[in-house]
């Protein structure tokens, strides 16, 4: 039987992190690839030789090529930059355009059946990017954010209601980062919906905050962004894919109808499984909601239709 193979491109920090996840956790082996010579092969070597220690069997490689990636079932997506001083969105999303269409086109040639899990910023766009280089389906595309803002929308609500992190679970839609749509009505602790629980004012407040939590973090450290929350969200994501569980989970999706919108990549419930993002899980919303999954989906939009114009082929 043939083993799982994990490509994870960019060893950076997200990209090596999620690698330590995923061979820790016997996902499958790893390649991580880097333009950085020498660089994801002794991240590589220095995984592989934790092996003994935490008792793990998989096979960590790593590579400026994308060679030693052929025939595998997941590619991720972290190379590219994260916004440093004095860059705008709009440079961010330019630059990183470039890097992951050389990426996804050389990764996509060697492993023409994967799951490409996108995590490069600004998100959604990237997805988009991914989708035109690869001319894959839209099933075997899927971007993580969602389980990141769930993941701290969840954290601050244990927090404040001082309950287990597993006793909250949560729902946001939506583009990743300020635009999320959280849906309070639809986060429960033990089943019993946030609003019954807390006050208005202190929800939103921790909405807010969610919504914020990356930029918290990257003034904090001041040297990068978050990434062992998002390798986190990464590490599910691959699982529910490897391991065919068909867990609903948020993640950027390519809308072809649902919730009402189309041709646009937007953070929604959906089935991830052995064939990728095997259908989106939809949930009827109030008028409200719809309108600002709506305003979140047109941000996107305009971002995508701002991509370089050499990317822009259909
Ligand atoms: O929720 C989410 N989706 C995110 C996204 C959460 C956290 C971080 N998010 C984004 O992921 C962030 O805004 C960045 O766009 C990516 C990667 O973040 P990371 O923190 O890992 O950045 P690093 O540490 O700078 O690593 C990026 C690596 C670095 O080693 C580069 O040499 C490499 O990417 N890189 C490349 N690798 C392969 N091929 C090419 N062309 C390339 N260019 C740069």
């Amino acid at each position: 039987m043939r083993r799982t193979r994990i490509t994870v491109i960019g060893a950076g920090n997200v990209g090596a992190t999620t690698a330590h996840r995923l061979a820790e956790g016997q996902l499958g082996d790893v390649v991580l690839v880097d333009v950085v010579e020498g660089m994801p092969q002794g991240k590589a070597l220095d995984l592989a030789q934790a092996a003994p220690v935490v008792h793990h069997d998989c096979i960590v490689a790593g590579a400026n090529d994308y060679d030693a990636t052929a025939d595998s079932d997941v590619v991720v997506v972290t190379a590219g930059f994260a916004r440093r001083p004095g860059m705008s969105r709009d440079d961010l999303r330019d630059a990183n355009a470039r890097i992951v269409a050389a990426c996804v086109q050389r990764a996509c040639k060697v492993s023409r059946e994967s799951t490409i899990i996108m995590v490069t910023n600004p998100l959604d766009v990237m997805c988009e990017v991914a989708r035109r280089v690869s001319g894959f389906p839209r099933e075997r595309i899927v971007g993580m954010a969602g389980i990141l803002d769930t993941a701290r929308l969840r954290a601050f609500l244990a927090r404040e209601m001082n309950v287990s992190t597993e006793s909250v679970s949560a729902l946001v839609l939506g583009g990743h980062g300020d635009s999320m749509v959280a849906l309070p009505r639809f986060t429960t602790v033990a089943g019993v919906p946030v609003t019954e629980l807390l006050p208005q004012e202190r929800i939103d407040a921790i909405v807010e905050r969610t919504a914020q939590g990356g930029g918290e973090i990257v003034k904090l450290l001041k040297t990068g962004s978050a990434y062992y929350a998002p390798a986190a969200g990464v590490f599910e994501m691959v699982d529910s894919i490897v391991k065919d569980r068909k867990k609903i989970l948020p993640c950027s999706v390519y809308l072809q109808g649902e919730f009402g919108l189309s041709g646009v990549w937007v953070g929604v419930p959906c089935r991830l499984g052995r064939a990728g993002m095997e259908g989106v899980f939809e949930i009827k919303l109030t008028a409200a909601e719809q309108a600002q999954l709506a305003r979140s989906a047109a941000d996107v939009k305009a971002q995508m239709d701002k991509l370089p114009a050499e990317l822009a082929v259909e």
